[in-house]
């Protein structure tokens, strides 16, 4: 096995003064917060597409990094691309990745022959694993790319596409299990519109959910027992995804009955795009229990289009990590890269420096959204803004006892209320955030 990463070692931690571009600065795997090491909180993934397969093609022009390999067979780049991998993995003290099924192994003459390749590959991927430890945080089958898919996978018009759709993802689930992973990820690549004068919209959620009714239960007859996750995503490439956001994504979970098996998998540029903040989307999963994984990127709030940048923005991390901690940590989810590297930082070191950038981010994100917590100050806040539910005639609503008549009655005797609202605060709650941010 050959080393591709020759003048890149093993990055370490040297700390905040370190002025060494290739090493930490904040990530600190076996740091203790909240009782809890960095490494078992963030759960970092390597993504597979961008790291190992994007070279900065776009609308605009062919690609600027050399994403081959060394390789120009189909076969023989799969697999150069496995080492790279693992060599991309150890040297960043990364854990995890993430697939779709034609990052590992592309397609071939027939979904027969593709799938006997797949098989090669993952029996190789599954050695590797042995030898090094490193984990599969969850796949997911790419029924976006191909043209068979241009008019939608699991929402095509055509029975013949969700047929195949459907033979894709149950072998996408079997590589997951496979290889260990404890998710399973739906992102509708296609699985939405670009008008409503072809479309049938109703034929096309319930065959969405047809297809992930299936999924469980082939998942389950085959010993998957993680989360299946759906990725929230309002537009892009469709004028209109169906799985806009959090909240929409839960009213059709809960329609067909999925919401047992279902979590989301939460992507920042997705939020973005949905014109919500990141932590508005982790919020709404967390207060209904469907709080899954994380894809962690960064969007530009300048451009209307999804640039997966790895994630440097300090606040976001922080607020984040601040709903990861509240939700009780991650179970079978973790911290997925779904970033690249920009067109125009295209070296083999670039891949080190970009995610060592959204590392260290990660890590002061967390180690923030601890102190946030430990501070005590706006947890108390909260309580204190609403302790009119905890006794008294707000106990009464939230026990039952209170409705209409009685409220009534309550209210009418009380008189004008306006005298027991007192001050949001929200700039006092910020400038406590900068303070604990900045005294880290
Ligand atoms: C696309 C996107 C995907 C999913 C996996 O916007 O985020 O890469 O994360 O299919
Ligand atoms: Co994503």
């Amino acid at each position: 096995m050959s080393e591709y990463f020759k003048n890149i070692n093993k990055i370490k931690f040297e700390g905040r003064n370190s002025t060494e571009p290739l090493a930490f600065k904040y990530y600190d795997p076996d740091q203790l917060i909240g009782g809890k090491t960095m490494k078992e909180h963030l759960k970092f993934a390597l993504s597979w597409w961008h790291t190992m397969g994007g070279d900065g093609t776009d609308m605009f022009g062919v690609g600027t990094a050399d994403k081959t390999w060394g390789e120009s067979d189909p076969a023989a780049r799969s697999k150069a691309k496995v080492d790279a991998a693992f060599e991309i993995m150890d040297k960043l003290s990364i854990d995890y990745f993430c697939f779709h099924d034609r990052d590992l192994s592309p397609e071939y003459g027939s979904l027969a022959e593709t799938n006997e390749k797949l098989d090669e590959i993952t029996d190789y991927i599954a050695e590797k694993q042995n030898e090094t430890g490193k984990k599969c945080l969850w796949g997911t089958a790419k029924c976006f790319d191909h043209p068979r898919y241009m008019h939608g996978a699991g929402t095509s018009p055509s029975a013949d596409v969700f047929a195949f759709t459907a033979a894709q993802i149950k072998k996408a689930i079997e590589a997951t299990v496979k290889l260990g992973g404890n998710g399973y990820v739906f992102w509708g690549g296609r699985e939405g519109y670009e008008t409503l004068l072809n479309t049938d919209m109703g034929l096309e959620l319930d065959n969405m959910a047809r297809l992930m009714h299936m999924a469980v239960e082939y998942g389950r007859s085959i010993g998957f027992k993680g989360d299946f996750y759906i990725e929230p995503k309002p537009k892009e490439p469709t004028k209109h995804q169906y799985d806009f956001d959090t909240a929409t994504v839960l009213g059709f979970l809960r329609k067909y009955g999925l919401e047992k098996d279902f979590k989301m998998n939460i992507e920042a540029n997705h939020a973005t795009l949905a014109q919500h903040a990141f932590q508005h989307e982790l919020r709404v999963a967390r207060v209904n229990g469907v709080f899954g994984s994380i894809d962690a990127n960064q969007g530009d709030p300048l451009l209307g289009w999804d640039t997966d940048q790895f994630p440097t923005n300090i606040y976001d991390a922080a607020l984040c990590m601040y709903e990861v901690l509240k939700a009780g940590g991650f179970t079978n989810g973790g911290l997925n890269f779904d970033a690249k590297a920009r067109r125009g930082s295209f070296t083999p070191e670039d891949i080190f420096l970009s995610y060592i950038a959204g590392m260290d981010t990660f890590a002061l994100g967390l180690r923030i959204a601890q102190k946030m917590i430990d501070d005590g100050r706006i947890d108390q806040f909260i309580a204190d803004r609403y302790s009119s539910w905890t006794t008294g005639i707000g106990r009464d609503i939230i026990d039952g006892k209170a409705g209409f008549a009685e409220l009534e009655k309550y209210a009418l005797a009380k008189g004008e209320v306006s005298s027991s609202l007192s001050s949001g605060r929200q700039e006092m709650l910020e400038s406590y955030v900068n303070n604990i941010m900045f005294s880290i």
